[in-house]
């Protein structure tokens, strides 16, 4: 009896000594999700705000995260200071003034831009394809989308003001 015990416990820790180092290598790679260039304005002042949710099955945190502006790389920060939950997505963002956007991509002004996204979890970095989307921030404005479920009308605070 001893003698069986002996062997099940030999054969417990040679298969866990096969498997632990291969499940402590295998890691998922982050995903870099709803990369967008939004704008608001406010009379003729425009304002500009980069943003990208890192999302990673692991809760790694990740080591940087760059947004690359014509080629011009800055680096990005939480919008939550307090997220570091990132099994359900951290949101980082990058706000821009007119000035300084125009400053990094000139011909920002005739809405041409590109930018794309990078990222490492610590295992490998990660980026998206360019983008050169610009996108009205509706949230910020108050507004809803022409095209939303409620369906009633452009502006949601202009009938009840
Ligand atoms: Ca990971
Ligand atoms: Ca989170």
């Amino acid at each position: 009896m001893r003698k069986i015990f002996g062997i099940l416990v030999a054969i417990i820790f040679s298969i866990s000594i096969f498997i632990m180092p291969a499940s402590a290598a295998q890691n998922t790679p982050p995903t870099l999700e709803g990369g967008v260039l939004l704008y608001t304005f406010e009379g003729s002042t425009f304002t500009y705000k980069f943003q990208v949710t890192y999302t990673d099955a692991d809760g790694d945190i990740p080591a940087y995260m760059f947004i690359y502006i014509n080629g011009s790389r800055r680096i990005m920060e939480k919008q939550d200071i307090k997220d570091n939950n990132s099994k359900d997505g951290i949101v980082y963002v990058l706000p821009f003034s007119e000035e300084d956007l125009f400053k990094v991509a000139p011909k920002a002004r005739g809405w041409e831009i590109e930018y794309w996204f990078r990222t490492n979890d610590g295992h490998g970095p990660v980026r998206t394809l360019i983008s050169n989307l610009f996108v009205l921030d509706y949230d910020s404005m108050g507004l809803t989308p022409i095209n939303s479920a409620a369906g009633s009308g452009f502006c949601s605070r202009c009938a009840s003001g």
